[in-house]
């Protein structure tokens, strides 16, 4: 099944017509979208990074030579490629170019490693990849090394920069005899859940779908010609690749400036440069940018917009945004599935710090449901479920996680438990499921139970969020020793990182116990005795 191809049509057709008779979904791939602006305004700025500043026309040659020199290898239209990029201007050519050849990117963050990046390529049945030489330190090519030892479908590692033994240089790309005719209703490319239980899944997303979701992010965002984009958070995240982020970005004929990382100094460096007007971070970084901001003067006159989301923005945190940056804050609620709120730019001060904003589209369907599936009252929390004309109906390749994940009516069931206030304004209230919601990047506390359990000296584990100060949850194992073992926390946290997952998966706290007491009699559920733990610890601290 890893290679079989991705199914076409994902929506009932019923509701794929509504969709485009309502002009969401207006026929528009990635590609078509790339050539007709730079055909539009060949000479303005599209990215910019370090090293490299690229007009519309520049960065379309280089994506058509990309494209070529893909199909040039022996990928085919419909291959999937496993992309593992950092903030680098590079990032565009080389994802342009798989759109333009009709390939289908599977997006990694630059924080996988050999454990994730398997699973994504076994899962996909991908057949290359596009990584970057070094990055913030980093060596990727030692990685693509291993992985592509344990996934043999993975014929060629296409390199940025230095390309090292046995891998192909990027810049070697060179444009070929044609391009195929990429269908819009067709999958673009693959994102990555941020994984609530066990391994992350794969989210299909199409040209048609993407692109409303972007677009439509890009107005209610007031993003125009003029408007300059800091990509500040990895640009493989779907929040600063669509939320509108340099997709909307691109899509409004705007610049956009890649930051190798979201530190303060990197980015009020750069909003100064380059008269940043809107960005995009977690609440951690919005925090430490407060902090920076009110200690030392910078210029960040032309920031008019940042945009926080990815996890709960306190209402009090919220409310020191335009004090201290003199910009307007936009919260977003949203996820890699579809689904995006946003509180809208002239929205009160109240909705503004005090909700999760309200969702894109009219044809946005939420319910918001009791533990027994009943609309709960207005005003009251729920399960928030939803579907609509960019929320996925499925993920690839996984019927287990579709069972659990969607209703037979194609609604997703985010996890979340929102409450909507009059006008359709969420406020997110906190989560169903089991993960940890670290800074915005999400950890299935399954997943890492499972990595500490095959370490022998230890009996059983269990992972679950605790409230943090400045992460706003930070990971915490209670772990069982093995008879006769006595592990230390240190120990734990090495053999995690030595089993090739990313770093932010490792637990901040390790706390030993003797047993799971459980007050309920025989097999209890994880869910159960997570939440017990997690009460217990938050009594004794
Ligand atoms: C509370 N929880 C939030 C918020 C996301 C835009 C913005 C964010 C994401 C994202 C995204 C939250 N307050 N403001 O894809 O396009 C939690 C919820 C949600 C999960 C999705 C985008 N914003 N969350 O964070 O796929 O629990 O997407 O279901 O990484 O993050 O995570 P992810």
């Amino acid at each position: 099944t890893q290679t079989q191809p991705i199914p076409q049509q994902i929506w009932p057709d019923d509701l794929a017509a509504r969709y485009r008779q309502r002009g969401y979904w207006r026929g528009e791939t990635f590609g078509q979208m790339l050539r007709d602006r730079a055909a539009r305004h060949p000479d303005r700025l599209a990215v910019v990074d370090g090293a490299n500043r690229w007009t519309y026309a520049d960065l379309l040659a280089r994506a058509e030579s990309a494209a070529g020199g893909y199909l040039t290898l022996g990928l085919r239209p419909g291959d999937r490629v496993l992309v593992q990029i950092p903030n680098i201007a590079p990032f565009f050519p080389a994802v342009f170019g798989l759109f333009l050849a009709g390939l289908i990117p599977v997006y990694a963050l630059p924080a996988h490693r050999q454990t994730e990046l398997i699973h994504f390529a076994a899962r996909s049945g991908a057949k290359a990849m596009v990584i970057a030489d070094r990055h913030e330190g980093f060596d990727y090519r030692p990685l693509a090394d291993l992985v592509r030892a344990e996934a043999p479908g993975i014929a060629h590692v296409v390199v940025i920069g230095e390309p090292g033994g046995g891998h192909v240089p990027f810049d070697s790309l060179q444009a070929g005899p044609g391009l195929p005719q990429v269908d819009p209703s067709s999958v673009a490319f693959l994102q990555i859940s941020g994984g609530s239980t066990g391994l992350s899944k794969l989210i299909p997303r199409t040209h048609d779908d993407y692109i409303y979701s972007f677009r439509e992010s890009a107005r209610i965002c007031g993003l125009t010609g003029d408007s300059v984009y800091l990509c500040a958070l990895p640009v493989a995240h779907n929040f600063p690749m669509s939320s509108p982020g340099v997709f909307g970005a691109l899509h409004a004929g705007a610049r956009v400036v890649m930051a190798p990382n979201p530190a303060a100094e990197t980015a009020f460096s750069l909003i100064a440069r380059e008269g940043v007007t809107i960005t995009g971070v977690v609440p951690p970084v919005a925090l430490l940018w407060m902090a920076a901001a009110a200690k030392t003067p910078h210029d960040l006159s032309s920031l008019q917009v940042l945009q926080v989301g990815g996890a709960k923005f306190i209402p009090e945190a919220a409310a020191r945004v335009r004090p201290t940056l003199g910009c307007t804050l936009q919260q977003v609620f949203g996820m890699a599935e579809g689904l995006v709120n946003y509180t809208r730019l002239d929205d009160p001060e109240e909705i503004v710090t005090g909700t999760q904003g309200r969702p894109i589209s009219p044809d946005d369907e939420l319910l918001i449901l009791d533990d027994n599936g009943d609309p709960v009252p207005e005003g009251e929390p729920g399960h928030l479920l939803t579907r609509g004309p960019y929320t996925i109906r499925a993920y690839h390749n996984d019927p287990s996680a579709n069972a659990r994940s969607f209703t037979p009516d194609g609604f997703y069931r985010t996890g979340d438990i929102v409450k909507r206030l009059p006008g359709g304004y969420l406020v997110v209230q906190g989560r169903a499921g089991d993960h940890i919601n670290r800074a915005g990047e999400k950890i299935s506390a399954e997943e890492i139970e499972d990595h500490l359990l095959a370490h022998p000296a230890v009996f059983d584990a269990a992972v679950v969020s605790i409230p943090d100060e400045f992460l706003g949850e930070r990971s915490c194992a209670f772990v069982i020793a093995a008879e006769g073992a006595s592990p230390r926390a240190p120990e734990l946290k090495a053999f995690m990182r030595g089993r090739g997952v990313a770093d932010f998966k490792v637990p901040d706290q390790v706390v030993f116990v003797p047993e799971f007491q459980t007050t309920a009699v025989g097999k209890i559920s994880r869910n159960v005795l997570r939440a017990e733990l997690r009460s217990r610890y938050l009594k004794e601290t």
